[in-house]
């Protein structure tokens, strides 16, 4: 271990403050290993990289990290299941090599559903607490899907809801969704999934101006009810440095007043208009219904939900959850490095 870093975890113990501004190299040569060695003056510090290190972080390749990106998945729309959805026994999740083919099913397509989860309250946290930590918001650790008397969220009422992602009023968003099927005896009440990065691409493919239009106007979303007010103000669809997709946020229900520059408001109406005809076309759409004991899993920075109106005869409940990419990725980063080794 070289000693600019902590022996015993890794971890840089210089900042770049403390490097010469001259900075140059002295000379470079491989070592026995065939590593490169770069020996810098003016302080006589010497980097010793492998070739491998080298190629695979080259500028030029431009293959920098990025599990965010639309580059990174597989872009799904209805007929790319013709071999049946990501499906996954709950009781093999147990064994690490399930986990990872879970998580990477979230990473690559955005989504995995479980089966054979038990019908238990609480169990969705228990879903979270094997992979990750629950986000908690003002509507709780978990929150109930049933239909309520004068709810707060019309998710918590038996009319269907539109495409969406959840939370966009709030910053930053909860990144993954879980919806737990406890009871399902309603007629209707389907539920759909669109993947929001397709959706996007299809927009840029369509009209270059109107992607343009939503990856650069920042609109405001807002949430309120008696306790709660949470607003933001963010992106429909935000690009990384690459100008490559990696997040989306759309919930017609929580959009607040636009603010645009006035000579953009048109410009932005028409894009927002042309979008969501995109979001909403059949061929885009997974159209499944929960049976007890489901549970799906979702990325809500890519994959947009909805479900159906449902009948007022009959039960339907689902417990749901936030958590968050960041730790789930971790895991399946941890679960893959463990398999390389
Ligand atoms: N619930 C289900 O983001 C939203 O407002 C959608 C969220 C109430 C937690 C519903
Ligand atoms: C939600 C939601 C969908 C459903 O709770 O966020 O969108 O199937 N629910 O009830
Ligand atoms: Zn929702």
């Amino acid at each position: 271990m070289p000693e600019s870093r902590n022996k015993n975890n890794g971890q840089r113990l210089f900042s770049v403050k403390d490097l010469p501004s001259s900075i140059s190299i002295d000379k470079a040569y491989m070592d026995d290993e065939g590593n490169v060695c770069v020996l810098f003056k003016p302080e006589d510090h010497l980097s010793v990289f492998t070739q491998h290190w080298l190629r695979s972080n080259c500028y030029e390749l431009n293959n920098h990290f990025d599990d965010r990106s639309e580059k990174q998945k597989t872009l799904w729309q209805k007929n790319s299941f013709e071999n049946g959805l990501p499906i996954i026994d709950y009781d093999s999740m147990s064994k690490d090599d399930t986990k990872l083919k879970a998580l990477c099913s979230l990473r690559d397509i955005g989504f995995f559903v479980l089966t054979g989860v038990p019908t238990v309250e609480g169990q969705v946290l228990k879903v979270i607490s094997a992979m990750g930590y629950t986000r908690e918001t003002n509507y709780g650790a978990l929150f109930e899907v049933r239909t309520e008397i004068n709810p707060n969220n019309l998710a918590y009422t038996n009319l269907g809801l539109g495409s969406h992602t959840d939370n966009p009023y709030r910053d930053p968003v909860p990144t993954v969704q879980l919806l737990h099927c406890l009871e399902s005896s309603t007629e209707g009440g389907d539920s759909i999934l669109v993947d929001g990065f397709k959706a996007a691409s299809i927009l840029r493919d369509e009209n270059e101006e109107n992607f343009l239009t939503l990856t650069s106007s920042w609109i405001n979303y807002r949430f309120s009810d008696s306790k709660t007010d949470l607003r933001s103000r963010v992106l429909m669809i935000e690009l990384n440095d690459n100008h490559e997709i990696i997040k989306v946020r759309y919930n017609n229900r929580s959009i607040d007043t636009i603010n645009v520059p006035k000579d953009k408001v048109r410009l932005f109406y028409k894009a927002y208009r042309h979008w969501s005809e995109v979001i909403e076309r059949d061929e885009l759409k997974i159209q499944f219904k929960l049976s007890e004991g489901d549970l799906m899993l979702f990325d809500n920075t890519r994959v947009m939900h909805a479900r159906t109106k449902f009948s007022k005869t009959g039960k339907r409940h689902l417990q749901g959850a936030y958590t968050d990419l960041d730790g789930l990725y971790s895991l399946l980063n941890t679960l893959e490095n463990k398999k390389n080794d």
